[in-house]
């Protein structure tokens, strides 16, 4: 048994019916087979009370926020708020006014870096990530150092694909002022220490911003234990909405930053001389925000809380398991066999291309991602073009994997 899964005995099981009889997509055929979506990391299945709350909101309370005195104005802006609230206690923030709406974790990352990043970076500072970030924690930080002339520095990973803490500790200095770091990588599955890294960075007086997309659908996520400086989180990840996710900041640090982008909301009065900006959250919500999504997202909070982060992490735990042992072959390398590892298997099969693998198992009902999984520095790690990958989420079922192990046979046979 793995280190996480006996860590995890004795959590409360997932009725894992009544779990997929809240997710209306799984109930279909794909190429006249029953789906198999094990394509969780891209984009999760939507819960039935996603879908019902988002509808209701939809069909009975939508107007502006924040500026109608009307009923429906004033319904929508409490729905909104009420959401905000949900998301601070899902991840424990001391305040809502420390949850920024934004359309995910890409525009979460964008805003740390445009606006903490731009007005306090200068040449000679150092801004720190690692080799399994995912793009969006790569591109913002390639753009602010271009900008202000800091310089970008990567901690190496190791064969198993967990950060090399040693080469951490040794990029980091008194120029070090911002620490980028996956909470879990899409592309691995790897789960770094993210509460033993805010510690280092911030003995060096750098903050850290965490990329927690991954996350949150899978682990209990605290951030004042993690005390991260920044996390950012999206909404589709975790049974929820696409085009909505959050920013968690500290308050000290949100209430210095100066906003990223002008328009309504953002502001507290307007003239041509200059303008007073709003106070945090909304002094980062320019324009009419994404309302039906920020419910939609505190229903998939809720949802998520209810099953419980420790019956879902046991479930998952068992899947990676199961995973490891029923897809093991001769021709098959599992790429990402951290200690610390979530429900995702990314692997490749000697001589065939992962698209290819891809396309068969999808004839079969089978969804899994093929690509680089816009990890591109973790496949040049690795010396591969790219990876097949599956990944697991609350709906996941043995016999999923089941399928796949079979599905891959039939690839085998087509190609090998
Ligand atoms: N960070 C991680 C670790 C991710 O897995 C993703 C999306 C993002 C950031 C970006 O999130 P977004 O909601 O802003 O798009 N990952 C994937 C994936 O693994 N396959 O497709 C998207």
């Amino acid at each position: 048994m793995s280190v996480a899964a006996d860590r995890l005995e004795g959590a409360p099981a997932l009725d894992i019916d009544a779990v997929r009889a809240q997710f209306p997509a799984l109930h279909q055929q794909v190429n006249g087979k029953d789906l198999v979506y094990l394509d969780t990391a891209a984009s999760a299945q939507r819960a039935q009370c996603v879908i019902d709350a988002v509808s209701h909101y939809d069909s009975h309370d939508h107007a502006n926020v924040h500026r109608g005195v009307h009923a429906l104005s004033q319904r929508a802006t409490d729905a909104f708020e009420g959401a905000r609230r949900s998301v601070a206690q899902f991840i424990n923030a001391g305040s809502e006014s420390e949850i920024v709406f934004t359309r995910g974790t890409t525009e979460a990352i964008n805003l740390v870096a445009q606006s903490y990043g731009r007005s306090t970076l200068k040449a000679g500072d150092e801004v720190l990530i690692t080799w399994m970030e995912h793009h969006s924690n790569i591109v913002p930080w390639q753009m602010v150092c271009e900008q202000t002339g800091a310089t970008l520095k990567v901690a190496r990973i190791d064969e198993r694909g967990q950060i090399d803490m040693e080469h951490f500790r040794s990029l980091l200095n008194e120029r070090t002022r911002v620490v980028g770091v996956v909470h879990i990588s899409n592309a691995l599955g790897t789960i770094n220490p993210v509460a033993q890294i805010a510690r280092l960075a911030h003995e060096v007086g750098a903050v850290v911003v965490v990329d927690g997309a991954q996350a949150t659908p899978h682990m209990a996520v605290d951030v004042q234990a993690l005390d991260c400086d920044f996390y950012a989180l999206s909404g589709h990840k975790m049974y929820g909405p696409t085009g909505i996710g959050a920013l968690y900041g500290k308050r000290a640090l949100l209430d210095a930053m100066p906003p990223w982008q002008g328009g309504g909301d953002m502001i507290l009065a307007v003239d041509f001389e200059r303008t007073l900006y709003n106070e945090v959250p909304y002094k980062f919500e320019a324009g009419t925000p994404n309302i039906s999504g920020a419910i939609g997202l505190a229903a998939a909070c809720d949802f998520v809380r209810q099953l419980g982060h420790e019956a879902i992490a046991r479930h998952e735990a068992d899947l990676l398991e199961y995973a490891m042992t029923r897809l093991a072959a001769p021709d098959l390398t599992v790429i990402g066999t951290a200690q610390h590892k979530s429900g995702l298997v990314s692997f490749t099969l000697d001589g065939i291309h992962p698209h290819d693998i891809g396309t068969i198992v999808d004839g079969e009902g089978v969804a899994i991602r093929t690509g680089h999984h816009c990890a591109m520095p973790v496949m040049t790690f690795f010396n591969l073009p790219a990876t097949a990958r599956a990944s697991f989420g609350v709906y996941t079922r043995r016999e999923d994997i089941d399928r796949l192990a079979d599905a891959l046979d039939q690839v085998r046979e087509v190609l090998g």
